[in-house]
């Protein structure tokens, strides 16, 4: 025994695993809410490939992950997410694409439906084996929180600074979730019936339990969140109700029945910007 680990990269000329190079990761990392300059973030990050995609040169990562982000007037907090969260997922040695899924028109918000559709999109664009769908106004405050798909649904936003760092209730899914995509088309993805804001996170907890997956946590020491303030949305006065009824539209509604027409796709250099109009509801 020479007490040196062969190098496994050198014999076989092929990148080692990236969790086998994992640097310690650190733990608590800063969080600035702060305003933050688009432009200036694009200058920032050179070493982006237009479409707000990356990869790691030393190692193989296992997966590739697309980051979804629903997304409609929230242009302040755009640049302050990609601020955060480039340096971020560089750190994990993550091979990523961010996706900004933006609702055209006025009718009332639809979550659900964007992330369908940021779903079939994306993995148009880039052979993701990992959603990660994520709201704009949240940001990770601990990077050994890994943004990577596991055996199960994975719920990523545990503990926010809103609410004290306590989850809300047993079966909250909503902020941030990994799910792999053969999981996501099982369940036939989110419902898309939900407009307006609120529920479309628990029908998608729903969807996941009745088709035997079951929802994994990180501990919440590590999945804490800090939420950019901003204005409530409109709560959909239905939403209670459709999550109750939700079971009977499993099939029929969700990933395999949304209706929509992609007016534009742009690889920008700090997202792949996916603007869409969907179908109001009757
Ligand atoms: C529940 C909502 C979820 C939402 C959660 C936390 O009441 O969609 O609050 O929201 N469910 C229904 O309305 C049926 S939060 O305070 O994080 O914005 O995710």
């Amino acid at each position: 025994l020479t007490g040196e680990e062969p190098n496994l990269s050198a014999v076989s000329g092929e990148p080692l695993p990236c969790l086998n190079v994992l640097p310690n990761l650190g733990g608590p990392v800063a969080v600035d809410t702060s305003s933050a300059d688009l432009a200036e973030e694009e200058r920032r990050h050179p070493e982006l490939l237009l479409g707000g995609r990356w990869r790691p040169v030393e190692c193989q990562a296992r997966q590739k992950v697309a980051i979804i982000i629903p997304y409609r007037s929230r242009a302040s907090q755009l640049p302050i997410f990609m601020r955060h969260m480039h340096p971020f997922l560089q750190k994990q040695l993550l091979d990523y694409g961010i996706f900004v899924v933006e609702q055209a028109g006025n009718e009332s918000f639809n979550r659900g439906m964007l992330m369908n559709i940021g779903a079939l999109e994306s993995v148009k664009l880039c052979p993701c084996e990992c959603l990660i769908f994520h709201d704009i106004d949240l940001l990770p405050e601990d990077d050994r929180n890994l943004y990577a798909c596991r055996e199960q649904p994975l719920h990523l936003s545990v503990a926010y600074n809103t609410f004290n760092y306590k989850l809300p209730y047993e079966d909250f899914f909503g902020g941030v979730n990994a799910i792999l995509v053969g999981h996501f088309r099982q369940v036939n993805g989110f419902s898309n019936k939900f407009w307006g804001w609120g529920g479309e996170d628990d029908d998608l907890a729903n969807r996941i339990k009745y088709h035997g997956l079951s929802i994994s946590r990180n501990p919440a020491n590590i999945s804490r969140y800090t939420m950019i303030k901003h204005e409530k949305e409109k709560p959909n006065p239905h939403r209670f109700e459709m999550v109750r009824s939700g079971q009977g539209r499993f099939t029929s509604d969700g990933l395999n029945s949304v209706q929509y027409r992609v007016l534009d796709v742009q690889p920008r250099r700090l997202y792949t910007w996916i603007y869409v109009g969907v179908k109001p509801p009757r």
